[in-house]
């Protein structure tokens, strides 16, 4: 199989993750893909010129960091990232939704500060920024929650690829006023699947 990725990309860093957290190292060749390039040749392989994209050994593409990280997790049939049975797969969804909310809208920002200077928007950099604030607090209240406490699952692995996201935002400086989600975030990146995929500096 091939995974196309950018090294910077936090989506791409989710299926890295479970690549390594799964053992698929030797049958998931991880190639860095050329985005926002006119002409890229990687829009003959994915027309979207997104990713995370996995091309199984089938030929078959698919896109969606969560569609990639449920197939890689169930292809040897004992799948550690499922959703949990009865009112915690509530729960989980809910947790993952809100994790999934604060990593887009770090997204756009990181993308925004991306651009060339002039092309910049000081309104969206600030919308996100807010945003951004707000989330942290959020989690500062959730993160004790059980299930971000528990076996590493799809919402920690969320939040832990948002949060990393500091790494490419310099403003985004949300451990100061956030000691128990900082401690939690410290805890779990140390895992070596994480460590191995921050992202570069911006
Ligand atoms: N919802 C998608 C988002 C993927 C995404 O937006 N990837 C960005 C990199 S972080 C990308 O490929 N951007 C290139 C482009 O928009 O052309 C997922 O979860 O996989």
């Amino acid at each position: 199989m091939k995974l196309y990725i950018t090294p910077g990309s936090p989506y791409a860093r989710m299926a890295r993750i479970v690549v390594i957290e799964k053992g698929l190292e030797s049958r998931v060749e991880v190639i860095v893909a050329q985005t926002r390039r006119p002409d890229s040749l990687y829009y003959r392989i994915n027309p979207s010129g997104r990713v995370p994209y996995l091309v199984r050994d089938d030929g078959t593409g698919l896109e969606e960091s969560s569609v990639i990280c449920a197939w890689l997790d169930h292809l040897d049939g004992h799948p550690a990232f499922d959703l949990p049975a009865g009112d915690q797969a509530w729960e989980a969804r809910r947790l993952e939704a809100l994790a999934r909310s604060m990593l887009d809208g770090l997204a756009v920002w990181s993308r925004e500060i991306g651009r060339p200077q002039g092309e910049r928007s000081p309104t969206v950099i600030e919308h996100e920024a807010d945003r951004s604030r707000r989330m942290a607090d959020l989690w500062e209240a959730e993160i004790d929650h059980p299930l971000m406490r528990g076996a590493l699952n799809m919402m920690q692995l969320t939040l832990v690829c948002a949060l990393g996201l500091e790494a490419r935002i310099p403003d985004f400086r949300w451990r100061p006023r956030h000691p128990r989600l900082t401690g939690w975030f410290v805890r779990i990146a140390a895992r070596p699947s994480f460590a191995a995929t921050v992202p570069p500096g911006a």
